[in-house]
Order: C-alpha cells, then sequence, then structure tokens
C-alpha cells in the first residue's frame, strides 16, 4: 500500500495533495468534530488541537451566537495550524438550491470552508450545483457513501454509487465518508467517523468502532473523533492519544499491505 506522499503525487484535486501532504508533514490522520454550540468554544478548541489535527469539522448551523467573523477566524487558525476547514453541511437538496445554501445565506460556507459534504440522494445535479461555486475557489467535496449509524440506508449499493458518482466527478470530490476503505483511485480520501478507543454507541443510534478496526482491518485513511476528545477531561492529551494511535496503525496498515 502507497504512502501518503505517493498519494499526493496521484490526486488530482490540489486540495487533496495539500492534505495528503499535511497529513504526512505533521504526522497525523486525525480529524476532530468539535460539535461545540458556542462560538467562542469552537474557536478555543480549534486552536488548542490545531497542532495534532489534519482537518476540524465544523457544524456551523449548531452555534447559539454565530457570527459572520467566524469564517476568518477559523481561516486564521488554520493557516496558523495548517489543517483543513471541512463544514459538515450534509448538503441534499437540487442542485441550483444546494449551490445557495453554499453560497449565500446566513453562513457563505464556500468563503471559509475548505471541505463540505453532500448526500448523493439528489443526483449528480447536487455535485454539479456545488461545484459550480465550490471550484473556481479551490474547494472540495466529500460524498456521504456509507454512515456510522445504526439502521443507515447509506451502504451496499448505495455506496457503490456514491463511489462511482465521486470518481465521475474527481475535479471537485475527494473522497468519501465511509465506514471503509471503497475506492481503487489512490487521489480518494475515506474519512470515518464513529470511531472511540473503545467500541460501543450513543443513546441516539451513534455506533463506534476502535482506531485499528476503522484503519487497520477496513483500510480508511482518515477518522474522525467527535465526544471522545472534545468530552475528554483533558481533551488535548486525548487528542494527542488518539492521534499516536491512528498514525501507528497508519504505519502498520502500510507496512503489511507493502509486504503482501
Ligand atoms: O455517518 C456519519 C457521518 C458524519 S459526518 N456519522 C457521523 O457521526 N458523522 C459526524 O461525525 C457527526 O455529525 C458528528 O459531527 C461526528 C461524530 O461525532 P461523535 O461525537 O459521535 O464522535
Amino acid at each position: 500500500m502507497i504512502n501518503f506522499a505517493e498519494r499526493a503525487r496521484l490526486a488530482l484535486h490540489p486540495l487533496a495533495q495539500k492534505l495528503f501532504l499535511l497529513m504526512e508533514k505533521k504526522r497525523t490522520n486525525l480529524a476532530v468534530a468539535i460539535d461545540s454550540t458556542f462560538q467562542e468554544e469552537l474557536l478555543a478548541m480549534a486552536d488548542l488541537l490545531g497542532p495534532e489535527i489534519c482537518i476540524l469539522k465544523t457544524h456551523v448551523d449548531i452555534l447559539a451566537d454565530f457570527h459572520s467573523n467566524l469564517g476568518c477566524a477559523l481561516r486564521k487558525l488554520a493557516d496558523r495550524h495548517q489543517f483543513l476547514i471541512f463544514e459538515d453541511r450534509k448538503f441534499a437538496d437540487i442542485g441550483q438550491t444546494a449551490s445557495l445554501q453554499y453560497e449565500k445565506g446566513l453562513y457563505h460556507i464556500a468563503e471559509w470552508a475548505d471541505l463540505i459534504n453532500a448526500h448523493i440522494v439528489p443526483g449528480p445535479g447536487l455535485i454539479d450545483g456545488l461545484k459550480k461555486i465550490g471550484r473556481p475557489l479551490g474547494r472540495g467535496l466529500i460524498l456521504i457513501a456509507e454512515m456510522s449509524s445504526l439502521g443507515t440506508l447509506a451502504k451496499g449499493r448505495f455506496a457503490d454509487k456514491a463511489v462511482q458518482m465521486g470518481e465521475n466527478n474527481n475535479d471537485f470530490v475527494l473522497g468519501f465518508i465511509a465506514m471503509r476503505k471503497l475506492s481503487r483511485q489512490p487521489g480518494m480520501l475515506h474519512l470515518t467517523p464513529g470511531v472511540k478507543l473503545k467500541s460501543g454507541k450513543d443513546a441516539l443510534g451513534q455506533q463506534y468502532r476502535t482506531i485499528e478496526d476503522v484503519l487497520e482491518k477496513d483500510n480508511s485513511d482518515i477518522i474522525i473523533v467527535g465526544r471522545e476528545i472534545s468530552h475528554a477531561p483533558d481533551p488535548l492529551l486525548m487528542a494527542k492519544i488518539i492521534r499516536e494511535r491512528a498514525w501507528e496503525c497508519l504505519l502498520r496498515s502500510w507496512q503489511v499491505r507493502t509486504r503482501v
């Protein structure tokens, strides 16, 4: 299995190249999900955890005190600590509506988020609508192929279809939310949520697997970790522990697959 530096060379999207290289340089494949409902808390966490992560994943629409200065503040932190900003908006409308949701409204997501994601239910017009706005700005799209929640319909043939749609649009799509590696294109990234140190679930259908399951058994690239870090007594310490463990798993998986 080839490493991130080699995959950066094979990636078609410049943002994928940037992400592969920053992961290799920082030695981290940890994306952190900060689902805080207060802007200052989100920014403080981003600053604290920035050196440990490759991606900061946000949900701006849960902020009780959203202010239009957020994007600018997040971009400064992303530049200082070298991570990408991923707004987990999960677009799911027709292309025209989604393009407006991406560019306009309260949040002006396209102005500050490197990455966004979308469901494939509406079909390829949604990708075209987002691409029209995001591509000229050098942004990238992650398609939701599989989900971590109990009873999800996003699996099997649905996931295959998502991969096909993503690969057909690899000038804008740079990867998938997936529970395992799905695409054979080396430039495509796989990001997996539902990760904790120990497997389990929450009260609302979220299902957790371990870092080892996700990275070594199922060959994903990036783990997305939320409450295990944000709700830990010492979030920075927990981020460091998870980051180190995830990187070791990745190195082991590369060695195993190189030997095969
Ligand atoms: O299938 C999914 C896709 C996503 S993007 N399952 C998920 O949990 N997510 C997101 O990952 C979710 O919206 C949340 O922000 C994060 C997981 O958070 P945690 O606290 O359960 O680790």
